[in-house]
């Protein structure tokens, strides 16, 4: 038995309680709070800092490093250490949280190797055009090593997973108020709605820059919450003027680049469908 699957029997070791484990035995302590729901909801992402086995970042890196090409769909089985990623606990959880407890791992991943000395990569939309009101089908982008800003960081752009745009015009945007570089730890997994814009910056650096994508999708709607779901959370006043720091008054106001009144009051109408289907709301649809 080597190091890795003796520290993953260690971890195995210490789970919760039983009351933390679905039926099935999956450790599920780090279901997403009614907050981390919103945000997600609000931002179309969510980063989660993996505290995965000593070296395994740098195993994983050394192993594509050395990749002389691309195996497509068969990524995890070049790299195997990728499946103690996806079977996270944490990645799990999240999963579980926001597509329901029966999420699918979907057979399609991708290597995105970012060759030293390249230029950016358009804005652009992963989905294709089957957008609508609910949270369906997740990317997963893993990061085994540091990303620097000069490495060719992804590029999101916060709250745009609702909008429609075509692409080719898409693609002439340039700079977009609110964007977010994602200059990560080492060992980030970060969760992106698929229709969420994005695109990368430039790699500047002469070193390789390794993402690997996955695509996970929800099987059916909610009966119920699958997150730590407080019944309670949305019975607080409305914070007209004042403090947005809860579930309920960041859902209506947040407001993550600083889009006009107008787009703004569209977005918080699908927010709320949004968050109504989660919970299971029958007839969310025409809420
Ligand atoms: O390499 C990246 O960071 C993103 C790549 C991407 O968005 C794509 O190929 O669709
Ligand atoms: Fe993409």
């Amino acid at each position: 038995m080597d190091k890795n699957q003796l520290q993953a029997e260690s971890r195995a070791e210490s789970l919760p309680a039983d009351a933390e484990r679905r039926e099935n035995g999956t450790d599920m302590s780090h279901l997403l709070t009614d907050l981390e729901m919103v945000e997600f909801i609000v931002n179309g992402y969510h980063l989660l800092e993996l505290d995965l086995p000593e070296g395994l970042n740098e195993r994983m890196a050394g192993q594509l490093d050395g990749l002389d090409y691309n195996p497509g769909d068969a990524i995890a089985e070049v790299v195997p250490d990728l499946w103690q990623v996806i079977e996270h606990p944490a990645v799990k959880s999240a999963l579980a949280s926001l597509l329901g407890e029966d999420y699918e791992v979907m057979g399609h991943r991708h290597w995105h190797c970012k060759q030293p000395h390249t230029g950016h990569m358009s804005w652009h939309q992963d989905s294709t055009n089957s957008r609508d009101t609910r949270i369906d089908r997740l990317l997963g982008l893993f990061y085994p090593t540091d990303i620097t800003p000069e490495m060719g960081p992804t590029i999101i752009v916060p709250g745009t997973q609702f909008r429609n745009a075509p692409t080719d015009r898409m693609a002439t945007y340039t700079n977009i108020r609110g964007q977010v570089p994602m200059v990560l730890k080492a060992g980030t997994f970060a969760l992106t709605h698929y229709d969420l814009w994005h695109g990368t910056a430039a790699n500047r650096t002469p070193v390789k820059r390794h993402m690997i994508k996955f695509l996970f999708r929800r099987v059916r709607d909610n009966k119920a919450p699958t997150w730590n779901h407080d019944p309670d959370v949305m019975n607080v006043p409305t914070a007209w003027g004042g403090k947005r720091e809860d579930p309920k008054n960041v859902l209506s106001f947040g407001n993550p680049i600083g889009v006009g009144q107008s787009d703004h009051y569209k977005e918080r109408q699908i927010r709320w469908k949004c968050w109504n289907n989660l919970l299971g709301v029958a007839d969310a649809a025409d809420a």
